[in-house]
This record gives structure tokens, sequence and C-alpha cells, in this order.
């Protein structure tokens, strides 16, 4: 099979909620030499988007979002240690690792994409505190002034959940914190605009991107 036709059935068996074939055909992909982030990107992630288009326009309904939940947890555990290898275990990178406080947003209960970034970060040498699914914006500050993070990492998957990234900002310029603590929005729906507009200092498309944007936000501080 040629790389495409690996990625074409990766994105099949995630449409598909296979949580048997998906992580296999991910593991004959990276052993074939398929780039650990196309599989991410072009298989996993694309794959999604097709549930979600799907699922918006009356195709599918909640138990194929939850099969297609699992399956994308069952590729993940295979994917993240590769992923790892060729992405995160760079020492260069490991020297200036710092602390992220990292959760998805209140209200939602996405974390597949948020785990994924904990883990990289975590492998790229960062002291992460991940608080997990439906936190509210304060617990998020009180852990962030506990562990002296440097960053502060949400997400959100919900156009509902994403205002509540906004209200952070807002909380931390009120109790004039704003410049103690970075902070890094991300999950489907964030756009680079929508994170320049509620005045986060970034977001990132993918788990990779994400550690690259936290050293970029370390390096600058
Ligand atoms: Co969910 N869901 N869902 N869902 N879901 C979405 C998100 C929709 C977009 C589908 C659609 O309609 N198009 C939609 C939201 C629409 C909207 O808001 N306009 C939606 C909806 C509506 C809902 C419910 C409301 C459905 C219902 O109950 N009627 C409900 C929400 C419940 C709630 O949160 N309160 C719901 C539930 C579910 C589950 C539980 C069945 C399941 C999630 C399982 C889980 O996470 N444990 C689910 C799923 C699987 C999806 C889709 C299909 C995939 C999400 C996913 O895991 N993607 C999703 C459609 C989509 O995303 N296109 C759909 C794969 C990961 C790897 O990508 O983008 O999350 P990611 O993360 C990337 C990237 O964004 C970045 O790095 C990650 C790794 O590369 N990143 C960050 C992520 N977080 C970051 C943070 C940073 O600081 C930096 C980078």
């Amino acid at each position: 099979m040629t790389h495409e036709e690996y990625l074409e059935d990766i994105r099949e068996s995630i449409i598909d909620g296979d949580d048997v074939d998906a992580p296999e055909l991910v593991k004959e992909a990276l052993a074939e030499g398929v780039d650990p982030m196309d599989v991410l990107n072009e298989g996993l992630m694309a794959g999604a988007d097709v549930v979600g288009t799907r699922f918006e326009s009356g195709e599918f309904f909640l138990p194929e979002l939850m099969l297609t939940g699992r399956a994308l947890k069952a590729a993940m555990a295979v994917l993240e240690p590769a992923l790892q290898v060729a992405y995160a275990k760079n020492p260069e990178l490991q020297k200036q690792a710092g602390t992220v406080v990292i959760g998805t947003v209140h209200r939602d209960i996405h974390d597949i994409g948020k785990n994924m970034v904990s883990s990289m970060l975590t492998a790229s040498g960062f002291t992460v505190h991940d608080l997990g699914v439906d936190v509210p914006i304060k617990t998020m500050l009180a852990k962030a002034r506990e562990v002296s993070a440097d960053i502060i990492g949400c997400s959100a998957l919900l156009t509902t959940s994403m205002p509540i990234m906004r209200d952070l900002l807002k909380l931390l310029e009120a109790t004039g914190e704003r410049d103690q603590f970075k902070v890094m929005v991300g999950g489907a729906p964030v756009t680079v605009a929508f994170a320049e507009e509620i005045g986060a200092d970034g977001t990132a498309e993918n788990a990779v991107a994400a550690v690259q944007l936290a050293q970029r936000l370390i390096s600058e501080e």
C-alpha cells in the first residue's frame, strides 16, 4: 500500500468508529514509514473532521461520535510513542522546558486532543499539571498560582465553550496577573484570529505545534 492509501484507510477506520482497525492500521502505517505527524493530521484528525461534519448535517448521531471517540483513543495510544520519538525527545527542546497547567474548559468534556498535547509536552520535558475536563477558569488560575506555572493551556472543542477562554484572559487582566502567565489556547474550532482576538499568546493546530508554541512562549519570558 502507498502512504496515501494507509492514510485513507486510517481516516475510514475513524469515520467507521472502528477501535480495532484504527490502532492496527496506525501500527502498520508507522511500520511502513508513514510520518507520525501525517498519521495525526491527515489520518486521525481528518477522519474526526468528517465525522463532525456528518454529525452536523444530521447524517451521524451521538453513538457515532462516541464510537469515533473510542477509535481515536485507541489509535492515539499507538501513535503517541511514535510521535514522541519523532518530535519530542529533542534534548535541545528539553533544556528550555517549563511548567504548564492545562485543561479542557468548563462545560466541555472533549479530552482526546488535550491529552495528546499533555503527553507531548511531558515527553518534551515540561512539568504538566493536567486538570482534566470541564475545568472552571478559577480552578485553572488557582493551580497556576500554586505551581508557579509558566503557561496556562486551554482546550475547547465547542463553540459554546470557546468564550470561556476569553473569560480566563479577562480574569487574568482583572487580577493583575496577565503578565505572570502565558496563555495558549487550542482545540479544533480555535483559529489564530480567535486567539488574537481574545488576547491569548498563541494557538496550535496539533500537539507537535503546541510543544513548539510552548517552547517559544518560554523563551520569550
Ligand atoms: Co463532540 N463535537 N460533542 N464528542 N466531537 C465535535 C467537537 C463537533 C465539532 C462535531 C460537529 O458538530 N461538527 C461538535 C461541536 C460543534 C460546535 O460546538 N459548534 C460536537 C458536539 C456538538 C458534541 C456534543 C454537544 C454532542 C451532544 O451531546 N449532542 C457533546 C459535547 C458534550 C460536552 O462537551 N459537554 C459531544 C461529545 C463527544 C464525545 C464524548 C462523544 C466525543 C469526545 C470523546 C473524548 O474527547 N473523550 C466527541 C468527539 C469524538 C467529537 C469529534 C468527532 C472529534 C474530537 C476529537 O477528539 N478530535 C469532534 C469533531 C472534530 O473535532 N472535528 C466533535 C481529534 C483530536 C486529536 O483533535 O482538535 O481535539 P483536537 O486536538 C488537537 C488540536 O486541536 C490541538 O492538538 C490536538 C492534537 O493534535 N489542541 C490544542 C487541542 N487542544 C489544545 C490545547 C492547546 O492549548 C493547544 C493545542
